[in-house]
């Protein structure tokens, strides 16, 4: 049985206050029952790792270099991440890939940086809207997640894998349960020709994840959880996905 993971991807939002009362309230509503993180703007990784400190909330960011170091103006290392305590990196979210063009080598290559220091890459996939309809839905999300197994190695077994099909990505329109089931079943099978540890691997669900939807989606046999976008800046709403995982 698979412990269910609930990450909150904050994307751009948040300011010194409504930052604490959300982590505040996030922390008093434990114990959950599943694993929660928080993927935080990266000026806030200091704050929310002191509040965080001491719990069994995880946090993380939403983007790393794939370089250790050196002449990359305005980029961050996953070192970096690693000293202020991210236990999480979120790669290829298709906001990274649509904005800032990055490609599925350079995501896998985000992600054999994270796990080199000890960081778990929740490693984002999905397609478009017309790729769903023009029926390439399984040979996009086999071309992403295939660069990423096969830059990995003998460590793809170590990453958590979140589908977010780029059309239910903060539009409020969430794909039915059985369309996320049909494609994470897909990405298993992959895995599963790849690792021996792809029956124990978590893949996630992301994209228009609310309160009153989650507990359909989890209960799906290979949704491991959730990558929750609007609704994790939501104390309430988050904290009730949260419980619909346990
Ligand atoms: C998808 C998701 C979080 P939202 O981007 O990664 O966002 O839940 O707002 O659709």
């Amino acid at each position: 049985m698979r412990r269910k993971l609930v990450a909150g991807n904050w994307k751009m939002h948040g300011n010194h206050k409504a930052n604490a009362d959300l982590l505040a309230a996030i922390v008093a509503a434990r114990p959950f029952g599943c694993d929660v993180a928080v993927c935080v703007p990266f000026p806030y990784l200091s704050e929310t790792a002191v509040t965080l400190t001491g719990t069994d909330v995880r946090w993380g960011a939403q983007d790393c270099s794939a370089h250790e170091q050196g002449a990359y103006t305005g980029e961050v290392s996953i070192g970096m991440l690693a000293e202020f305590g991210c236990r999480h990196v979120i790669v290829g979210h298709s906001e990274r890939r649509q904005y800032h063009h990055e490609s599925d080598q350079l995501v896998a290559d985000k992600a054999k940086a994270a796990l080199a220091r000890g960081v778990t890459p929740i490693v984002c996939v999905g397609e478009t809207l017309a790729e769903r309809d023009t029926g390439q839905t399984e040979v996009v999300v086999k071309r992403q997640l295939s660069a990423v197994i096969h830059t990995l190695g003998h460590c793809a077994g170590e990453m958590v894998v979140a589908y977010e099909p780029v059309w239910a990505i903060g539009t409020g329109r969430t794909a039915t349960p059985e369309q996320a089931q049909a494609v994470h079943a897909l990405l298993r099978a992959q895995l599963q020709a790849a690792t021996a540890h792809a029956a124990d691997m978590k893949i996630l669900y992301g994209g228009s994840v609310k309160p009153d939807n989650a507990a359909t989606l989890f209960a799906q046999p290979d949704i491991d959880g959730g990558l929750i976008g609007g609704a994790s800046l939501k104390a309430a709403d988050f904290v009730a996905i949260c419980r619909a995982a346990a």
